[in-house]
């Protein structure tokens, strides 16, 4: 099949999702087309089946907001004339859903037909889709779509709750290439370049937005640090840094945190991490907690949205209620601070991973991309 993805280039979740599933696809004999803003960050293998179309967005100076949504449907609807693509996945209802419509419709009007899958991921939905001024455009994208998937049962719920949908709704959770990890294994973990023998390492990765609430995770770790010898490393960047940085200093543990930047080294800062905090108020699954997970990285996290369904209560780490600070200490100095419990907890977290493994979701992708080209040729056939 010849498949559009188009998602947000950039360190979220859904555009890490969008990549690895573009790029599984490809290795499953797919041509894949990324449609983007910028070259996705995890996009570093681009081969004769995975292209990557720049979509520009002219700057011109009458305009305040520069029209991306324009931009990109009128760079859909080029891209699927020219390479002939045959299915449309869209990442991330604001603004994609939007301007898939938008490109379908064009090409109708020139006699083409492409089915379009819209995937909620979260905070489209949860935050910025929920707003009134972005709703309506919205609610009529993800009717308008031909299937919408989630990436939750949450999400599911969340979405059913707050928008009028008319359409059914497919749960495909999100995934993890479990083969990648086990090549790897933790040969060139470099710990003692991070941490003292005797020190734990907690780590957290995000985009420091407000909804990930980091002054909790620094909370937890001052708490934690007084009881057992640790290091913090934060890894992302994003709006609450700056107030993040400021906490580290109230609290004095300056030498204890380390604020990494946003990696492309993820699975070699994990590697060497006993323990992942994801203090969130909102995650409609939490990936950067499965990339832990898979990792064989615990977590401790807040129990919001999806994530009860990725972290396993007492197995793969600990759920505790949004901003119960003290909670989520006692729960963290549970797994770090008996060696053999912190073995089981590493053990679990991987086994845990390993049932979100890729080969089970591409195939769930692909069956949804083959039942609307088959009912595309199905109409066309009865015309
Ligand atoms: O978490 C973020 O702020 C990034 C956001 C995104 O759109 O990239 O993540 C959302 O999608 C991820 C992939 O499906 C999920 O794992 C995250 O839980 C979700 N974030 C929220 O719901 C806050």
């Amino acid at each position: 099949m010849k498949i559009g993805i188009v998602c947000y280039p950039t360190f979220g979740g859904s555009g890490v999702v969008a990549t690895e599933l573009g790029l599984a696809l490809s290795k499953r004999g797919h041509e894949v087309h990324f449609i983007t803003y910028k070259q996705p960050v995890r996009l570093d293998q681009l081969s004769s089946n995975v292209k990557f179309h720049e979509v520009h967005v002219p700057n011109y100076p009458l305009f305040h907001y520069q029209p991306y949504e324009l931009a990109l449907s009128s760079k859909l609807v080029d891209m699927v004339k020219l390479h002939e693509i045959e299915v449309l996945h869209v990442h991330y209802a604001i603004p994609h859903a939007y301007a898939g419509y938008m490109a379908k419709k064009m090409l109708e009007e020139e006699g083409i037909t492409i089915p379009m899958v819209t995937t909620l991921h979260g905070t489209d939905i949860t935050l910025v889709g929920n707003h009134p001024f972005y709703k309506p455009a919205v609610t009529f994208s993800i009717n308008a779509s031909d299937v919408v998937t989630s990436v939750s049962e949450s999400l599911k719920k969340d979405t059913l709750e707050l928008f009028n949908i008319k359409k059914n709704i497919e749960v495909i959770p999100n995934f993890i290439d479990v083969s990648k990890y086990d090549r790897k294994g933790f040969k060139d973990c470099q710990r003692e370049m991070m941490a003292e023998n005797n020190e734990r390492i907690i780590t957290h990765i995000s985009n420091f937005r407000k909804v990930k609430r980091i002054q909790d995770t620094i909370k937890v770790f001052y708490q934690v640090q007084k009881r057992i010898n640790s290091k913090l490393m934060m890894v992302g960047e994003g709006p609450e840094k700056e107030k993040a940085e400021k906490l580290v200093e109230e609290l004095g543990i300056e030498d204890k945190v380390m604020f990494l930047g946003a990696s492309y080294e993820i699975d070699k800062i994990l590697c060497f991490t006993d323990l992942f905090l994801l203090t969130s108020k909102r995650e409609s699954f939490g990936l950067a907690a499965l990339e832990a997970m898979i990792n064989s990285v615990p977590v401790v996290s807040s129990n919001a949205g999806g994530l009860p369904e990725v972290n396993k209560q007492g197995v793969s780490g600990y759920l505790c209620d949004v901003g119960d600070i003290d909670d989520m200490t006692e729960k963290s100095l549970l797994i770090i601070e008996d060696p053999e419990k912190l073995k089981e907890f590493k053990r679990n977290a991987k086994k845990v991973a390993e049932t979100f493994d890729i080969n089970h979701v591409v195939p769930k992708y692909e069956a949804v991309y083959q039942n609307l080209l088959e009912k595309k040729s199905i109409k066309k056939m009865e015309y």
